[in-house]
């Protein structure tokens, strides 16, 4: 691949856009090379996944205008639904997917960060939908996720005024959930990442599941959705385990963890 690196370190798959000359902007190649390693993901050894940007300014700088300029109609859709499906593929990734965002997250870059299940960054990253500016609405499902994450007045703005904002208001909205000195940034996801690792990693995924899924629906229906997801839990051995592992420290507080979880 020559846009997209892919590190495995333990449990955790690290991502990383690599197109530094055009600060990481998605091409249609970057796109299907994105496609291509979720694709690859090992999701038996792999528990979480770390997405973000080579170097140290951009994560992502938008989609690429220089190739989006040039579009046909017909063009423009296929680029569009490219975008989508590997946005959606992310979104509901059965395992988690944290941002690391390392600079800035503009249109198709904020927008990827948001298809992720957390995004935390570093000082100088700066969010943004410019698009309204370009003449053109944002079309990687920004109107959408961005509503949703930090509620409908404060996209608005965003949106329609084109202004970009720093790391800190987007702590203050709630569009990511810390920040970091850049050079923290990378050992602040892996930790995060290998914090989620740990975890059972069936339930993860349900939990992952059960926030999505919940979300487009009403509570009762999120509700029974849940219900549905916990009761799976039970056919699993890594429940067994993790309530073994409790009630044996409780009998013994000085033994540690004694079975390990095996996404069985
Ligand atoms: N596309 C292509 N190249 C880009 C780029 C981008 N989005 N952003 C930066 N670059 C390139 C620059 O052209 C420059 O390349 P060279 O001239 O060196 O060859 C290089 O990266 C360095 O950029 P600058 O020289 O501009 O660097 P600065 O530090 O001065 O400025 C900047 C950094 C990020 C403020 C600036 O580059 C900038 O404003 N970039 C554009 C940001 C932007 O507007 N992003 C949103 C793009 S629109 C759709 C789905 C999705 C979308 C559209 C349609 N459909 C469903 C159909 C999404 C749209 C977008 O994302």
């Amino acid at each position: 691949m020559e846009f997209v690196l892919y590190e495995v370190k333990d449990a955790v798959g690290i991502i990383t856009i690599s197109r530094e000359k055009a600060l990481n902007a998605l091409n249609s190649q970057v796109l299907e090379e994105l496609d291509a390693v979720l694709d690859a993901v090992d999701l038996e050894s792999v528990r979480c996944l770390i997405l973000t940007g080579a170097g140290q300014k951009s994560f992502v700088a938008g989609a690429d205008i220089g190739e989006m300029s040039t579009l046909s109609k017909a063009e423009g859709e296929a680029f569009g639904k490219k975008g989508n499906d590997v946005f959606l593929k992310l979104e509901s990734f059965p395992i988690p997917v944290i941002a690391a965002v390392n600079g800035f997250a503009l249109g198709g870059g904020c927008e990827i960060s948001m298809s992720c299940d957390i995004r935390i960054c570093s000082e100088n990253a700066l969010f943004g939908q410019p698009e309204a500016g370009l003449g053109i609405t944002p079309g990687f499902g920004g109107t959408q996720r961005l509503a949703r994450l930090v509620g409908a007045g404060m996209a608005k703005q965003m949106i329609y005024t084109a202004r970009n904002i720093d790391a800190n208001e987007a702590l203050r909205i709630g569009l990511v959930n810390a920040v970091y000195p850049q050079e923290e940034l990378m050992a602040a996801a892996e930790k995060m990442a290998a914090g989620i690792a740990k975890q059972a990693p069936i339930a993860v995924r349900n939990c992952k599941k059960a926030i999505n899924e919940g979300l487009q629906v009403s509570i009762s229906e999120g509700v029974a959705i849940e219900e549905k997801l916990f009761g799976d839990c039970f056919a699993t051995e890594d429940q067994r385990a993790g309530m073994g592992n409790f009630l044996k420290k409780k009998d013994d507080p000085t033994k540690v963890k004694v079975v390990a979880f095996q996404n069985k």
